[in-house]
């Protein structure tokens, strides 16, 4: 019996540079798609955990048809929750990301409707773990769903960053993080031009 889950993802990985030359395009590798709770445990059991990748490696789980890149049109308007954990020997890292991944096939990161949550991605790095969650927007208003304003949902500047704001409590449920933890929120264009995706943060939960 297979159990249906409410959508198809694509878990994709970034290998480390192995040398001078290596672009980001090279190195990001897709690797399987799955839309069953069943699926998800037999890939999950038998991929490489967190903590045995090697530095610079990550890990993207995204809805099918949606590239882990800034470049995919349907993350150009986009951007994402994150958070670094630091002390890297301090937490379990492959809980987290179970956790994370879980939250996200089991669809309890947004509403229904809300239809913000692209995919989630865990970077390993030398002296940081980061968990992210990617957002189809940034908080500005919109108009989906609908053709020449027939159906569509309007969403004013205000509800947009509150759907934000719900959605990066419920990331930092979902990573069991502390009141006092910051989760900061940040645009994919800023990250795109600041050469990097530690972009000033423009919400913060
Ligand atoms: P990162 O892995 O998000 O964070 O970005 P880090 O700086 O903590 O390692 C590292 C680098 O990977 C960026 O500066 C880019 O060169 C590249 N990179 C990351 N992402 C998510 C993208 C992307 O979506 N598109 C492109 N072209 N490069 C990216």
């Amino acid at each position: 019996v297979k159990h249906p889950l409410m959508n198809t993802w694509t878990l994709w990985f970034t290998k480390p540079p192995s040398g001078k030359g290596d672009n980001w395009n090279e190195l990001l590798k897709e690797v399987i798609t799955f839309g069953s709770v069943e699926e998800f445990w037999g890939i999950h059991n038998n991929i490489t955990a967190v903590s045995e990748l090697s530095l610079k490696s990550d890990y993207h789980m995204f809805k099918k048809g949606i590239r882990p890149e800034w470049e995919d049109p349907q993350n150009r308007h986009g951007g994402k929750w994150a958070f670094q954990f630091k002390d890297k020997k301090a937490i379990d890292i492959d809980a987290l990301w179970l956790h994370m991944m879980l939250a996200a096939i089991g669809e309890t990161l947004e509403d229904e409707g809300d239809n913000e949550v692209m995919g989630v991605v865990v970077n390993v790095r030398k002296v940081f773990y980061r968990i992210g969650l990617w957002t189809r927007t940034v908080g500005k208003a919109t108009t989906s769903g609908g053709e020449n304003g027939s159906g569509g949902k309007t969403r004013t500047a205000d509800q947009g960053k509150d759907v934000l704001l719900k959605i990066g409590r419920r990331f930092k449920g979902a990573l069991d993080l502390k009141d006092t933890d910051q989760v900061e929120f940040s645009g994919h264009m800023d990250s795109a031009h600041s050469g990097s995706t530690r972009a000033k943060a423009k919400l913060v939960v």
